[in-house]
């Protein structure tokens, strides 16, 4: 470690986690270890509130299955069989595997990471440089967020949306595609500051989630349709002139073709496509257009779908026709990660990939994983994937068409290091383990995808056991291949000294050290930030039209795309697998952590599939009876809950259960596909067909 640990009688420190409300936290320390973990009270975004599962984090760090040394496979991979070795060992054995693959074609070691951690230190520093420098092929990290991110950056030029605080002052707040409740909880206080305030609530959701049965209204729609919806909206605001002239002349392009676009979604077509009621639909638009005090939360679950891109698109249109972007209350918040300034040229070290900038190794897209790792090589795709390296993630639990990443995990001629806090489903099938720090281990800078500050890190505790931070573990795998570079070696705290651009205005009078002291920094921005226009799109404007997607021989204008897997979209499918499946998160579960937590595991009881009264009448599947669900792909068992919290048509697995600890070993995505998205090549798990049956 090169930080020094606090010595106050609590250290600060940040929830590490895929989460957009980034908590700060205050760390607990007695006799070395972590006793109590809890929110900062002082720190607006978080007010003093951690979630259930992250005030478990001293009881997840210290607990008894802690990876504590490396292991190395002795059994069979996925078996789960290791014997404990040192370090010195793991890391000569690592470079005598990768060395020769190295020498001979970089581009078949391949690295995996997603945002178990979501630390710009232990995220992509080193381990970038690592893989950079050697030339090793470049993931595409697109499982979550990246038709979302792609919807915004044609529409607003970067994931920049409203400031979460000020959804208290919206008169009326959708909330699509989203599960604050579970997934964005200080969001939700704020919904509900707004509602007693007397905001209007509505959640646009196909299931009635934690969050739908506390609003207004809520709008099931099928999955996958919501550009229908919202094209259908600006086809109604723009019918009954509910829109803002003045606003969409000065601070928008392409009007015009986009009133064309919608005008091919009268509400009767989208309330056909979506499975609601027409009334519903014109009703909604209206409340929009009545106040420009009117926002949207808007979040991932809608987007995993194959028009993901588009609809992110055409709903975040909305705000710019009726001007609601005027109001510091009125808008859209997807994402606010564009707004912070970090260096990732300075992290990453792309001008260490041979061939830089102009010829690149190739990219794989991680949604692909089982497809990547089962590909034999040939011209078009490179050299056979022979050596994977795996950290801040488990796809053996969380990627889709998970019996084909199991398979090519299971090859016996892939060389896989998994670095991790625990003996997970994909750390099973390693050859090598290494066992990696936790946030109240190491050191790191965050910024947040829900709210606008910057915050600092700070180790609490000292490694548990012989784990290492990634930086410690990549830097000695650098050394123990040969690498040289000094940009490979620099510590923690020269990475997070300059992981963020310190000289952005948003950062004035900040810097690393007023930000280790304070622990966390709010970024100076406009509080309406397209009030006044200032787009960040090649045009300045709010693209409803993209010269950018013409010139890519796409569409430039939102549409509505049906799912691959739906009646629309593949009849022949449907007729055999007549139900969407979707797998959205469970709430004491943050994607496929914390499920060997014991407390939170046992809350969540066992995996379940929420199915409609009128699906499980026409299959007798009684409630509380076990069933299977199916497709081409794969099965998995769960217990039925008989329930109208799933729309007719729709069967719902809250997840992401590690499988191992599933009765069946099996999780969701044993059925969901590797088919990407319109924009932005997303992952598309709530784009899925399934049967269902009973159990024999
Ligand atoms: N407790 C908890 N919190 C989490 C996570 C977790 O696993 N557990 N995961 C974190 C991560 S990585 C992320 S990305 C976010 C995810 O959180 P969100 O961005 O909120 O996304 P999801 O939870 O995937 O889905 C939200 C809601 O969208 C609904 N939905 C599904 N398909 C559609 C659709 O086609 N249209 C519409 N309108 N709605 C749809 C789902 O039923 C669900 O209720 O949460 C983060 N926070
Ligand atoms: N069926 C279905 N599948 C889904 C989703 C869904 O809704 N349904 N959601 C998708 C989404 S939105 C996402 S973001 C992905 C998330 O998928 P992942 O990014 O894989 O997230 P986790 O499952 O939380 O796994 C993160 C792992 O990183 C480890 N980790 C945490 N911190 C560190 C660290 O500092 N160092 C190291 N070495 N390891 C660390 C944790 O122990 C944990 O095992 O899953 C996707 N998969
Ligand atoms: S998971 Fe989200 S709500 Fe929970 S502590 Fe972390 S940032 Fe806060
Ligand atoms: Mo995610």
């Amino acid at each position: 470690m090169n930080a020094p640990t606090a010595p106050a009688e609590f250290a600060r420190a940040v929830c590490p986690h895929d989460c957009p409300d980034t908590c700060a936290m205050r760390v607990t320390v007695k006799d070395g270890k972590a006793v109590k973990v809890t929110g900062d009270p002082d720190h607006p975004p978080t007010q003093g509130v951690l979630c259930t599962k992250v005030s478990r984090y001293a009881e997840r760090t210290h607990h008894r299955d802690r990876l504590l040394t490396p292991l190395r496979r002795i059994g069979c991979k996925g078996e789960g069989r290791f014997e404990a070795i040192g370090w010195d060992e793991a890391l000569r054995y690592a470079a005598e595997r990768l060395k020769p693959i190295a020498a001979r074609a970089p581009e078949a070691i391949l690295p995996y990471s997603y945002a178990g951690t979501m630390g710009l230190v232990q995220g992509e520093s080193i381990a970038a440089r690592f893989f950079n420098a050697l030339g090793a092929s470049r993931l595409d990290r697109t499982i979550c967020a990246a038709a979302g991110a792609a919807g915004l950056r044609y529409t607003y030029g970067a994931s920049l949306g409203m400031h979460t605080e000020y959804f208290e002052e919206s008169e009326l707040i959708l909330i699509w595609g989203s599960n604050p409740i579970a997934s964005n909880l200080h969001f939700w206080t704020r919904a509900q500051e707004a509602k007693r305030r007397g905001a209007k609530l509505i959640a646009i959701d196909p299931y009635r989630s934690l969050t739908a049965d506390k609003c207004h209204q809520h709008i099931a729609l099928r999955p996958g349709t919501d550009a229908a919806l919202a094209l259908a909206m600006i086809h109604v605001l723009i019918r009954e002139n509910l829109i803002d002239r003045d606003y969409i002349d000065a601070h928008t392009l392409g009007f015009e073709p986009l009133k064309a676009r919608a005008a091919e979604y009268p509400p009767a077509r989208a309330a056909q496509i979506c499975g609601i009621e027409e009334q519903v639909v014109v009703d909604l638009a209206r409340a929009f257009g009545a106040t420009r005090k009117a926002s949207i939360r808007l979040n991932y679950g809608m987007q995993r779908v194959r028009g993901g891109g588009n609809a992110v698109r055409a709903i975040a249109s909305l705000p710019s026709l009726t001007g609601a972007w005027r109001e510091r209350s009125g808008g859209v918040l997807l994402s606010s990660s564009g707004w912070a300034p970090v260096n990732s040229g300075a992290l990453e070290r792309q001008d260490l990939l041979p061939g830089w900038p102009s010829k690149l190794p190739r990219l794989i897209n991680m949604n692909a994983i089982g497809d990547a790792l089962l590909h034999p090589g040939d011209a078009a795709f490179g050299p056979k994937v022979e050596a994977l390296i795996v950290y801040n993630s488990n796809p053996v639990a969380v990627a889709p068409d998970s019996e084909k990443v199991a398979a090519g995990f299971a090859r016996e001629d892939l060389f896989t290091i998994v670095l991790e806090h625990f003996q997970t489903d994909t750390a099973d099938y390693a050859d090598l383990v290494l066992p990696a720090t936790t946030q109240l281990e190491h050191l790191d800078v965050h910024k947040s995808y829900g709210h606008t500050h910057v915050m600092a890190n700070i180790p609490a505790i000292a490694p548990v056991g012989d784990s290492r931070a990634n930086t410690d573990i990549f830097r000695g795998l650098a050394r123990a291949m040969g690498l040289t570079h000094p940009a490979l070696f620099e510590t923690d705290e020269q990475i997070a000294a300059n992981a963020l651009r310190w000289d952005d205005p948003a950062l004035a009078g900040q810097s690393w050290e007023t930000l280790k002291a304070n622990g966390w920094a709010q970024l100076k921005l406009p509080e309406a930030p397209f009030a006044n226009g200032g787009f960040r799109t090649p045009s300045g404007k709010c693209e409803f039209y993209s010269e950018r997607l013409e010139k890519e021989g796409r569409d430039p204008l939102p549409d509505y795309l049906p799912p691959y897997e739906s009646a629309d979209g593949a009849p022949e499918l449907a007729a055999r697998f007549p139900l969407a499946m979707i797998s959205p998160p469970a709430r004491n579960f943050l994607n496929s952590s914390f499920v060997n937590v014991e407390s939170l595991r046992s809350t969540e009881g066992e995996p379940h599939v929420d199915i409609h009264p009128a699906d499980a009448h026409a299959r007798q599947i009684a409630d509380g009876e076990i069933v299977r669900i199916y497709n081409d792909r794969g099965s998995m068992q769960a217990r039925a809950r008989v329930t109208d919290r799933a729309r007719e048509g729709l069967v719902v697995g809250l997840s992401i259960w590690w499988k191992k600890l599933a009765p069946d070993g099996r999780n969701a995505n044993q059925v969901t596909s590797q088919a990407l998205t319109d924009l932005g090549g997303s992952a598309t798990f709530y784009d899925c067909l399934v049967e269902v049956e009973a159990a024999h």
